[in-house]
């Protein structure tokens, strides 16, 4: 690859000083990419005096572009896929024919996948032997004729298509900005994910967040190629999401949040559209109703869930750990029975999130006794259960998934060979202030600058947790201090974007420095897609 492309720019770059000057920054990439690893990888290399050669996010594992040749997309650009192509491939281009409107022509064609296809054409093509970058990965090559990207998966030509997108200018995020030259760099990227869980939490419950706002979170995440977006449906202050069988848990239950606000609620077809939303940007919802504590919204909607039968108020601060369920009841367990059914029958994902944190009112014995009985039925309604640490004192069967956040009991986790999502507090946790003059967040486990958020790494982060374990990173953002969809936004970005590559890049490949500098342009894009990122 080296040789090739040292080959081409010789023979071009002789009687043009800027040219040379540009040779010569792409020989030193390519060249430093052959001495540092076998696996071909781009360490970052700023081109001489002119910044970065390009400010993708996540970094992927290798990167060489020749930025003195570009791709020019406009109005004879035609995006095709190769048949037989699905209709998630289908609607990958239709995404890109979408991004790049209305330069591309409108219609995305289908080709047999050995006939050539016009110059200035972009192609997507799925190919079952691209093994070597896995079913995320993907390869993106771009000609000054055609760009193509290839990948095992709908979701790894998804991945390429994002990254294809941030090495267009931030204008391609302006519709309707004028005078748009839309220009990519020529070149080859080959790329994979370190971990196959790389996700955020919205907590919709202390203050909910409206399906529009959450569709932009989508948005978002999946630029950065986040796969999961766990939700936080219920705590003591707002149970957010409609049980048809127990019309109160929504009814009641959603109708205030922190500081005695009107609340909400989505319904079941509101949620539905979340899930179908994200399943085309190859995010997988996760919903949670956490439990047997943080439980006060249903309490409040349902008399027979508390052990004497009465319903005590709704709730609007913000202390944790005071409200649990009559674990020891009969009378919770249809109630159960019902919540589970009805949310995993809406969840295609493989994953229920029961919770299980902070639970003071209950004896250590009540606690794993409920927590194995929620496995049973987590299990009955087919889906994969994930907890809070906090769960991993109970017997645990092999595929549960614990979420390690603070002071809990990870350990045990690890010790029985189970998978861990890492979510540290002092790393991870969107809540918590940037800087001591941040207005908004919590600040428990401490300051968190993107930085912080981005310098850690999941493998090391604690010597009882090794790579073996973590199925990967997850970042929430609690929403005890935040209102609006623009608070959210505030504390969320950009340090999910941190997140988005401890996640996705390999740990040799990252380096604060250079993430920063790409981060500045991510600003930039943040800023025209309308996000009102907080530093
Ligand atoms: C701890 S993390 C909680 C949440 C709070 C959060 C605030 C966890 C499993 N529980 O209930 O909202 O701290 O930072």
């Amino acid at each position: 690859m080296a040789k090739t492309i040292r080959d081409v720019l010789d023979s071009s770059s002789r009687s043009n000083p800027t040219i040379m000057k540009m040779r010569n920054a792409i020989i030193l990439a390519v060249t430093l990419t052959a001495c540092t690893s076998r696996v071909p990888t781009t360490a970052p290399v700023p081109s001489q005096g002119a910044g970065l050669v390009h400010a993708v996010i996540p970094m992927p594992v290798s990167i060489q572009l020749d930025t003195s040749r570009v791709f020019r997309v406009d109005s004879s650009t035609v995006i095709y896929v190769d048949e037989p192509a699905d209709s998630a491939t289908f609607g990958v281009a239709q995404y890109v024919r979408a991004m790049l409107a209305p330069f591309v022509r409108p219609d995305v064609q289908r080709t047999a996948p050995s006939s050539p296809i016009p110059a200035k054409s972009i192609r997507l093509l799925i190919n079952p032997a691209t093994a070597s970058v896995g079913s995320e990965g993907y390869t993106l090559d771009i000609t000054q004729e055609a760009i193509t990207i290839v990948a095992k998966t709908p979701a790894g030509l998804f991945y390429g298509a994002q990254t294809l997108r941030q090495l267009l200018p931030v204008s391609v995020e302006h519709p309707a900005a004028l005078g748009r030259r839309l220009t990519v760099p020529t070149g080859h990227i080959t790329d994979t994910p370190r971990f196959a869980w790389r996700g955020m939490m919205l907590d919709v419950s202390r203050h909910f967040l409206p399906p529009r706002d959450v569709r932009k979170f989508i948005d978002v995440l999946s630029l950065y190629k986040m796969n999961r977006l766990h939700l936080h449906l219920a705590d003591d202050q707002g149970w957010r999401i409609e049980i048809k069988s127990r019309p109160n848990l929504a009814r009641i239950g959603g109708s205030t949040q922190v500081g005695g606000g009107p609340g909400g609620f989505y319904t079941q077809d509101e949620y539905r559209d979340i899930v179908q939303y994200a399943a085309s940007r190859f995010i997988t919802i996760v919903p949670e109703i956490d439990m047997p504590a943080h439980i006060n919204a249903a309490l409040a909607s349902l008399p027979e869930l508390n052990c004497n039968r009465v319903s005590p108020p709704l709730y609007t601060g913000i202390a944790v750990g005071f409200s649990a369920l009559c674990v020891d009841s009969a009378a919770i367990y249809p109630v159960i029975d019902d919540v589970v059914r009805e949310i995993s029958g809406i969840t295609p994902g493989a994953y229920y999130h029961i919770g299980g944190d902070e639970v003071q009112k209950l004896t250590r014995a009540q606690y794993i006794a409920f927590i194995e009985r929620m496995q049973t039925i987590v299990s009955a309604n087919g889906k994969q259960m994930i907890g809070w640490a906090d769960i991993a004192t109970a017997r645990l069967s092999p595929n549960t998934i614990v979420q390690h956040w603070s002071t809990d009991s990870v350990q045990l986790q690890v010790a029985r060979g189970g998978k861990v999502i890492m979510s540290p507090g002092p790393k991870a946790y969107l809540d918590m202030k940037y800087d001591s003059t941040t207005i908004l967040g919590l600040k428990w486990a401490g300051y968190i600058s993107p930085q912080k958020a981005y310098d850690w790494d999941p493998a090391a982060y604690s010597p009882s947790i090794p790579e073996s374990a973590v199925l990967g990173v997850e970042a929430p953002l609690w929403s005890e201090t935040v209102i609006r969809a623009e608070d959210f936004e505030f504390l969320a970005f950009p340090r999910a974007i941190s997140i988005a590559e401890v996640g996705w890049t390999r740990q040799d490949l990252r380096k604060w420095n250079n993430f920063g500098a790409r981060l500045d342009i991510g600003r930039k894009r943040l800023t025209a897609l309308g996000i009102n990122a907080g530093n």
